[in-house]
């Protein structure tokens, strides 16, 4: 800085034509006169800054000439400029006091430029390996971005405005966006792109009671778990025989019975889409149902009279019978697998049930039966063979043999049967029927109408089965 003091002999507009010139023109008067000073604010502008010059003078100025340095002046005392361009400006104060002293001084002002400002785009997650770039939203206040220059963050660089770029495989790549301005200043912005083509993977878990062939007892929960190595899940979708699509947001309980069918896909943050996949939810919880039919030979009573072969006939509507058990009397419980041969006499209780193919167990049941294949033993009492009978009263045995009756003589029998009980008792006379006895003793008074002469007794049992057993006859000779 340098400070001069004068006479002022020309006007202003003469100082500001030649200031070089008047200064060198006038003679120094020291000691007097104002004193030219000022500052500026802000104290580093840049050029897209007004700068507020304050004169700071001394001494009793009136008059104040300004020169910015860039062709352009002022006559105010405390003017307000702003700089087209950056750059390094020598600013001129020139001040008179009123009786036309002038003192001048110099400044330089540096002008600073506006950094250009960098802008890469946002944070991008792509399912497609060649990426587009834009920096079109980059800018430069006070001037132009002269250069943009692109490091993609895999080794490979670029320049333009725009540019696009084909990544070789999938990953995370931090690319650099360098912008120059036209004054030399730069910028940097960085931005992150995932490239992911790879689509996530879900998996689905089942939890309930699960029995045979995938079929469960109850309800299920499905949980539904998905990932994805770069971008990472986005949401995951499921629908149950084919209904609308829901919103997987955690485990879910399934209990509707029959076989369900579940789709079920995830979505990454990169928009690639899984596959649709499925899964069967097979539930049952309805046991079994189990029938019987006994095949043999019925007789009276409800007493079958033969073997009796047993069948069991199961239903059931969802995941279908497992097997049936069934057990007889007080024996181990056994595996059906085919008809069952029970021919021991005797009353039978067998119990039986049946699981299905989810593990449903049927509640336990039973039914009896009754077996009779045995005859029961009958035999004549009275008359005895050989014997004697007069008037009812057994004399002694014949010598040859024949059983004689004269008079009356009532005809008795036993009869027994260890199972189902004895019936009835038939009587007969040379086969035609002569009584029927239904309670023991048993017994009937011959005829005494039938003619003299041979006949024979016949006495037949019945068991409550039907089971019949006949006595040989006997033969006796009726005298009278
Ligand atoms: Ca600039
Ligand atoms: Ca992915
Ligand atoms: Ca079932
Ligand atoms: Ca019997």
């Amino acid at each position: 800085m340098r400070s001069i003091k004068q006479k002022r002999f020309f006007g202003v507009m003469a100082v500001l034509a030649s200031l070089a010139v008047v200064s060198s023109a006038f003679s120094v008067v020291e000691g007097i006169g104002p004193h030219a000073d000022f500052y500026w604010e802000p104290a580093e502008p840049t050029d897209m800054q007004v700068v507020n010059f304050h004169d700071n003078s001394s001494g009793g100025a009136i008059v104040w000439v300004w020169d910015f340095g860039d062709g352009n002046s002022s006559c105010d005392r405390n003017p307000s400029h702003m700089y087209a361009d950056n750059g390094v400006y020598t600013v001129r104060l020139t001040v008179w006091d009123s009786s036309d002293v002038m003192d001048t001084v110099t400044k330089t002002i540096n002008v600073s430029n506006v950094p250009p400002v960098a802008d890469a785009g946002g944070d991008r997650i792509l399912r497609n390996m060649t990426v587009n770039f834009n920096a079109s939203s980059s800018y430069d206040a006070d001037g132009h971005i002269a250069s943009y220059s692109w490091a993609f963050g895999d080794g490979a660089t670029a320049s333009g405005v725009t540019t696009k770029h084909k990544y070789g495989s999938d990953g995370t790549y931090n690319v650099t966006l360098n912008i120059t301005d036209n004054d030399g200043a730069y910028d940097t912005d960085a931005v992150q792109i995932t490239v992911d083509t790879a689509d996530p993977l879900t998996n689905a878990t089942f939890e309930g009671n699960e029995g045979t062939g995938g079929w469960y007892m109850g309800n299920v929960t499905v949980a539904l778990n998905a990932s994805d190595n770069l971008s990472g899940v986005n949401s995951t979708h499921y629908r149950m025989n084919n209904g609308s699509w829901n919103v997987y947001n955690g485990s879910f309980i399934v209990s509707t019975e029959g076989a369900n069918v579940m789709e079920y896909y995830s979505v990454d943050n990169a928009g690639n889409i899984e596959a649709t996949r499925s899964a069967d939810i097979k539930i049952d919880i309805t046991p079994p149902e189990t029938n019987y039919s006994l095949n043999g030979t019925l007789g009276k009573n409800g007493w079958y009279v033969s073997d009796v072969n047993i069948t069991f006939n199961t239903s059931d509507s969802l995941s279908g019978t497992n097997y049936t058990k069934y057990k007889i009397d007080d024996g181990d419980w056994e595996t059906y697998g085919g008809g069952i041969e029970i021919g021991s006499s005797g009353s039978h209780k067998i119990y039986f049930y049946s699981v299905d193919n989810a593990g449903n167990v049927e509640a336990e049941a039973n039914f009896t039966f009754k077996i009779d294949k045995d005859a029961p033993s009958a035999s004549i009492t009275v008359p005895r063979d050989g014997y004697i009978y007069i008037f009812g009263r057994e004399i002694m045995p014949t010598i040859l043999g024949k059983t004689k009756v004269i008079g009356k003589l009532t005809a008795t029998a036993t009869a027994t049967d260890t199972l189902s009980g004895i019936q009835s008792v038939y009587f007969k006379i040379d086969g035609d029927l002569l009584w029927m006895d239904f309670n023991a003793p048993y017994g009937v008074e011959l005829p005494r109408a039938h003619p003299r002469g041979v006949h024979t007794l016949t006495v037949t049992a019945y068991d409550n089965a039907g089971n019949s057993a006949t006595t040989s006859g006997i033969e006796y000779i009726k005298i009278f």
